[in-house]
């Protein structure tokens, strides 16, 4: 793995390539990178909170259940940037990496998802830059989640010159991200081995019940709805 802090036995290219992780964790991690990115995520997070009062005012009942939001860290950007044998530098990090500023919007029921993102798609300040739908068509692992990819202005007296940084929002129901956050923890970032094959095979049982849940709640909220509005008749 990278930064290996023995130097002996290392060959030249190894200790450039030290040299390089170095340099980048002292770029991405310092305040100027960083800035705009949490700049961003705020000014995300305040958008979803308006759009959340709005909306659960006008459909009476609550329409996101939490927001969260991160940069994503100098060690973890490193590691992506590696895994992806992208160039080890600050500027690759920003063009390359989607998810340096990272907004979770969680939401009640699955066709809230969609709506939050069509919502965000129709807000005309945000550049469009790749919506991936892991509700439709999620991953091997089970995981579900749409991952929205929009450039977001910042203001220009937060950080360095740019006007605007890529973020990505995942919007999910509250059933894909009790499982996501338990897989994430135990299966996502560790090595997968024989011994946890079966272990993953539990988790995509269980991505399929938390399917079967979201849509079953759909089902029951349209049914309350329709048993509120004969009664109000
Ligand atoms: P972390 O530590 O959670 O931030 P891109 O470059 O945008 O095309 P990217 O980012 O390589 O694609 O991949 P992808 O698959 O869209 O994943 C983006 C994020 O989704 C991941 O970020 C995870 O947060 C989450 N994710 C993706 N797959 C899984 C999964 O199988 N299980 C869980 N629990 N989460 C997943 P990072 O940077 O990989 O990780």
């Amino acid at each position: 793995m990278v930064l290996n802090d023995s130097k002996e036995g290392r060959s030249g290219t190894d200790r450039q390539f030290d040299d390089e992780c170095v340099l980048f964790l002292a770029a991405v991690g310092s305040e100027s990178f960083r800035a705009p990115y949490e700049e961003a995520c705020r000014s995300i997070r305040e958008k979803l909170e308006q759009i959340n009062e709005e909306l659960s005012r006008r459909m009476g009942r609550r329409f996101i259940k939490s927001i969260e939001s991160r940069v994503k860290s100098p060690r973890s950007c490193l590691n992506k940037m590696v895994d992806k044998k992208y160039e080890i530098t600050g500027q690759t990090a920003s063009e390359r990496l989607n998810d340096i500023a990272g907004v979770r919007a969680v939401c009640f029921f699955l066709d809230d998802v969609y709506k939050l993102a069509d919502i965000l798609l129709g807000t005309p300040e945000y550049e469009f830059i790749k919506l991936k739908d892991y509700v439709k068509k999620p991953k091997a692992s089970g995981y579900q989640s749409l991952h929205l990819i929009l450039r977001v202005p910042f203001d220009r007296t937060a950080g360095r010159g740019t006007e605007s940084v890529k973020v990505e929002i995942q919007i999910r129901t509250q059933a894909m991200d009790f499982w996501s956050d338990i897989e994430h923890h135990f299966i996502y970032k560790e090595v997968t081995d024989d011994d946890l094959s079966e272990v993953e095979e539990e988790f995509l049982k269980c991505a399929k019940s938390v399917r079967k849940i979201d849509k079953q709640m759909l089902k029951i909220r349209k049914k309350i709805l329709r048993a509120k509005r004969a009664q109000a008749q």
